[in-house]
């Protein structure tokens, strides 16, 4: 067995203690703020320095040609409550039954909210949280305060020009403007007031743009009118985004806090019509690269000094394991395996090789829920998955599915119940226009060896394995690690 499993979980090894004597000391000596920015929906092509024909992005250009470009970032899922299942947790959507958008977390998994929470930090989430009930039940085991944010601005999905959100759970409050700069702006203010204390702190800000309906102030959408009104209006959401991001990034500076903080951009997943995968192939909800790949960028000027641009891939999987071990956190009784890894190194600008290989499922959620009958949905709005057993592996081969080795260069793709096959080299072909299947049967084999092995794992989470050993579920009792 490789290890693909990721059995050797990288972050239970990394204490606090062994920060020292690297090269982000001054920083870490220091708990860096995060910044963590999502956006809905926005592809890989939807940004200037992605080269577009019309879209401007000053702000976005300005952290790509500044901080780290990841130019293989990932999603972990081509739709929207998985990928952000994946960035809270670190593992793949489909262990914790978060099969599709509406799908909810489940209570036992531990959040990086809860996770930074144990060193200190203060946590606030600013937008779509897409994992669980807001408004609707704010006592849910799955909403935002349940997983660890102190505070909050939000909404179950998205939201758009004059949105309505809900503030602490509380029912929906009408507000004026672009739901972009609204966000924004209270992720400013918490991030003012959490400079003033000294303390760390997480913001979480999740845009609901440019997800449909696309709708833009008018001096936003005026630069693109002559498109038409269809594409000014998605345009002008980006532009809204990119500003708000620049609102944010300004804010930090000051209140004399950029220096250690970390502002890690992406987006969930590729996009829908009239936005554009910049010429890869497919789209929201399809594993092909337009569905997947979405831009990344991170800055942490005390650290990354230099402009960076990596071509390794990565994915919204990473980020719990990278910031952990970055603040130096353990979690006792993790729920385990996790499918992402430490991107530590790579964001210290040292020599890194991805360790693991990189695996992506669309279940088949609702036609699974009615064949076992293991559907179960305690929350209001959401689903969740829990199965009583695993499926023997010969029903899970043909399963949707894709495999992008670790080295990046190979992805195998299973469409249509494995009707459909795809081998791409994606340094030759990155536009995937090539089936190399036919002609690789070896590197074939080796794929679905290792696809299936790592379904098997997913599979086996799916029923509630991991949280056998789970003494604390109670993330106010987990103790600060290191
Ligand atoms: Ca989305």
């Amino acid at each position: 067995m490789r290890r693909a499993i990721n059995a050797g979980w990288p972050l239970a090894m990394t204490p606090a203690v062994l920060l020292c004597g690297t090269a982000s000391v001054s920083a870490a000596s220091e708990r860096p703020n995060l910044v963590l920015i999502v956006t809905d929906d926005q592809g890989w092509g939807d940004v200037g320095y992605n080269g577009h024909p019309d879209l401007k992005t000053p702000v976005l250009d300005e952290m790509a040609a500044t901080g780290l470009r990841f130019d293989r970032f990932y999603a972990a899922h081509p739709v929207c409550s998985p990928t952000r299942g994946s960035l809270m947790t670190g593992r793949h959507p489909n262990r914790f039954g978060c099969l599709n958008w509406g799908y909810s977390l489940r209570p036992e998994e531990v959040t990086l909210a809860e996770a930074l929470k144990t060193a200190g930090y203060a946590t606030g989430l600013f937008g779509k949280w897409h994992l669980g009930p807001v408004s609707k039940d704010p006592d849910s085991p799955v909403g935002p305060a349940a997983s660890g944010f102190d505070e909050y601005l939000a909404k179950e999905n998205y939201f758009d020009l004059d949105p309505e959100l809900s503030r602490n759970g509380a029912p929906l409050e009408r507000f004026a403007g672009d739901g972009s700069d609204i966000v924004a702006e209270a992720a400013c203010a918490f991030i003012a007031r959490k400079a003033e204390t000294g303390a760390p702190f997480f913001a979480f800000v999740a845009f609901g743009s440019p997800h449909k309906p696309f709708e833009a102030l008018p001096e936003d959408r005026k630069p693109y009118e002559h498109l038409g009104a269809k594409k000014a209006a998605y345009f002008g959401e980006l532009a809204a985004v990119d500003r708000a991001v620049g609102a944010i990034r300004r804010r930090l500076r000051e209140s004399k806090v950029a220096e250690n903080t970390i502002v890690w951009f992406m987006s969930d997943n590729g996009p829908m019509p009239p936005g554009s995968s910049g010429g890869l192939k497919g789209r929201k909800r399809y594993l092909f690269e337009g569905g997947i790949r979405v831009p990344g960028l991170l800055e942490w000027p005390a650290v990354v000094k230099r402009p960076t641009v990596s071509s390794v891939p990565c994915v919204t999987s990473d980020v719990y394991p990278t910031i952990l071990d970055i603040v130096g956190i353990e979690i006792p009784n993790q729920p385990l395996p996790l499918d992402g890894v430490s991107l530590r190194p790579l964001i210290e600008g040292k020599p890194y090789t991805r360790p693991d290989p990189i695996g992506f499922w669309i279940y088949p959620g609702r036609n699974r829920e009615r064949e076992n009958g293991s559907y179960i949905q305690p929350l209001p709005g959401f689903k969740n998955s829990k199965h009583p057993a695993a499926r023997p592996i010969e029903e899970l081969q043909g399963l949707h599915a894709a495999w992008l080795d670790a080295d990046g260069r190979y992805k195998f793709l299973l469409r249509k119940g494995g009707r459909q096959r795809f081998l791409f080299d994606l340094n030759a072909d990155p536009r995937q226009r090539n089936n190399l299947a036919d002609k690789h049967p070896d590197i074939v084999e080796r794929m679905t060896q290792e696809l299936n092995a790592w379904k098997r794992s997913v599979e086996n989470s799916l029923t509630g394995a991991d949280y056998e050993n789970l003494r604390i579920s109670d993330p106010s009792k987990v103790n600060e690690g290191g």
